[in-house]
């Protein structure tokens, strides 16, 4: 049973929303001092406090100002447990990366002060690492592994090419971060050995051997039909059409002011990647999360359900040619519940 409870993880949010650097380390410090482990720490106090304040800038209660300033404080926190606990690192050499354009490097720190406190010795990389970067480093420092970090499911065909990359230079991967989706298909679609939901059954699969690699890279069969290589290719093209088309296929959109018209824009641009994500993998769900969870966060900023069912039509009508693709915006249309 966690020692620490909702009231205490309640305490930390307070400290981190006010951007109290220092309140929350020596809450952290405090319950240290107590004797709860370090482990606990980082994964039952700022792993949680951190889902809630995705939730709370969800739900519009945060700005993203907050939710930044709160980030920022759970990464003080977390040097300052890790630099309290310091372990000496007694097995192999683990490198913990994020692909290319992942900034998401929190949910990867945690990971890697975790599998430091079990003893390996890490080399925390930290946020969007090129893939040549990453093999230099490995050539460098001969690791027995690399754990990549994904939380952001557009992210994916760039985790696939460090997966393949790491495959080439005989370095096997520990694939994780919630990117790879629920049971971790997706990791062994793109050629991982073994996947982990959480840091603390990721310590435990490493607990029981090192991964390898699957004897055959995967074969990707559905990119045969172009449908993914085709719309991230043309993706500037398909926005500035989607926009125009958006504009005459949804009223409201007539009297937007200028800062609408930018988040608009910047959300078809989300829909565009999380579409080009899910084509990749194949998998329809990627897209359907992605929008029912983007009609949430809408309707909390006062957004109705039926612009995102205006978006999706007018997707599926510039892509007649992308019959993946149009079964995939049928699929999240239908997933959409709220009335327009
Ligand atoms: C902080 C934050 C940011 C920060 C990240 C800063 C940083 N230093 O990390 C910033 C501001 C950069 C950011 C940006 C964005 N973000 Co953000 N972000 C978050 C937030 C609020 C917290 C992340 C976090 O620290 N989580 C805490 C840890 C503990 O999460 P965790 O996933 O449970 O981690 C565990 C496991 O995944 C696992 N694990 C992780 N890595 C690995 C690796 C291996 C090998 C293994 C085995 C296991 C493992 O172990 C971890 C510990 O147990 C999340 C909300 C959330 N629920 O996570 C949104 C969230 C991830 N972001 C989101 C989005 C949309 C974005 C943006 C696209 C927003 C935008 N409009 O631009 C950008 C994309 C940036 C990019 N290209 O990467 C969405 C994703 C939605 C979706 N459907 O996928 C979320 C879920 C927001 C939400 N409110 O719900 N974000």
């Amino acid at each position: 049973m966690t020692p620490i409870s909702e009231t205490v993880i309640d305490r930390y949010l307070k400290l981190a929303g006010l951007a109290d650097e220092y309140g929350a380390i020596d809450l952290a410090l405090e319950l240290l001092g107590r004797g709860v482990p370090a482990e606990a720490v980082l994964l039952d106090l700022v792993a949680p406090a951190q889902a809630r304040v995705g939730e709370l800038w969800a739900a519009d209660e945060w700005s993203v100002a907050r939710e930044h300033a709160a980030t920022a404080v759970s990464d003080r926190v977390v040097a300052a447990v890790a630099a309290h606990a310091r372990p000496r690192p007694t097995r192999e050499r683990i490198i913990v990366t994020c692909p290319d354009g992942e900034y998401h490097a929190l949910p990867a720190r945690l990971l890697a002060e975790v599998l430091r406190l079990r003893g390996w010795q890490v080399d925390f990389l930290g946020a969007s690492v090129p893939d040549a970067h990453l093999i230099t480093y490995l050539h460098q420092t001969g690791p027995e592994a690399v754990a990549l970090s994904c939380t952001l499911p557009t992210r994916l065909p760039r985790a696939h090419a460090t997966l393949t990359a790491c495959r080439s230079v005989g370095v096997p991967v520990l694939a994780g971060g919630r990117g790879f989706g629920p049971g971790g298909h997706r990791a062994f679609l793109l050629g991982a050995d073994a996947w982990a939901p959480s840091a603390r059954p990721a310590a435990d699969r490493l607990d029981r051997g090192l991964p390898s690699f699957p004897p055959q890279p995967p074969v990707m069969k559905h990119l045969a039909d172009e449908e993914y290589t085709s719309l991230a290719g043309r993706r500037g093209d398909l926005l500035a059409r989607v926009m125009r088309a958006l504009g005459a296929a949804y009223p409201p959109m007539a009297s937007y002011d200028v800062r609408q018209l930018e988040a608009t824009a910047e959300d078809l641009a989300h829909y565009a990647d999380f579409l080009a994500a899910a084509l990749y993998v194949d998998d329809s769900t990627l897209f359907t999360d992605f929008v029912t969870w983007t009609a949430g966060v809408l309707r909390a900023r006062g957004v109705p359900a039926g612009a995102v069912r205006a978006a999706l039509d007018v997707f599926a009508g510039e892509l007649r040619e992308f019959p993946r693709a149009r079964r995939f915006l049928s699929e999240a249309a239908a997933a959409l519940t709220c009335p327009a």
